[in-house]
């Protein structure tokens, strides 16, 4: 559910509209399962002193939780991660000329104390960090931790239905 009337409970941020593309997986996950988000461009290197701000006033704004998706020298969700202690997971975004292994490798090598939970490359990474915020307010919230398990058997149900060779 995008921001509304509700304070946002995650931010879903990113370096360019570019990401989108990717980062709209994330999107609809947190659409599917009623969390509120805000999305917006927060780029490290275009305009650093918004992404102090932000990752300044987290905390206050009542963020539990920030997905945060870059590519290439790919900055933001270690920064983020330095500026706040509310939880940063963050999604290489493939890049032009390195497939996003520079993004994944700028993302994942953190120094000791400050983790960034780091997920896959491109879309199935931008689903499952959005998953794993779910996965993680749903300890604190029966109804959203009933809607993780109907999913989950959702996903089983329709791999037990795969033939092999697929179907046309
Ligand atoms: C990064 O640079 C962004 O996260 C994006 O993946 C990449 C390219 O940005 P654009 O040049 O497409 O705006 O900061």
């Amino acid at each position: 559910m995008s921001e509304g009337a509700q304070a946002p409970a995650v931010g879903l941020i990113m370096g360019s509209s570019s990401d989108w593309d990717v980062m709209r997986h994330a999107a609809a996950v947190f659409d599917e399962f009623g969390i509120v988000y805000e999305s917006r461009v927060v780029s490290a290197h275009r305009m650093p002193l918004d992404m102090v701000d932000y990752g300044a006033q987290a905390v206050a704004r009542g963020l539990r939780a920030i997905v945060a998706g870059a590519g290439g020298a790919a900055h933001l969700p270690g920064m983020m991660a330095a500026l706040t202690p509310v939880p940063v997971f963050g999604v290489p975004v493939p890049s032009r000329y390195l497939r996003g292994e520079d993004s994944l490798l700028s993302i994942v090598q953190m120094p000791r104390g400050v983790p960034v939970g780091t997920f896959a490359i491109g879309e199935a990474g931008a689903a499952n960090a959005a998953l794993h915020v779910v996965a993680n307010l749903a300890m604190t919230d029966a109804a959203l931790l009933q809607k993780l398990q109907d999913y989950r058997a959702r996903q089983t149900g329709v791999a037990r239905a795969m033939a092999v060779p697929p179907e046309a």
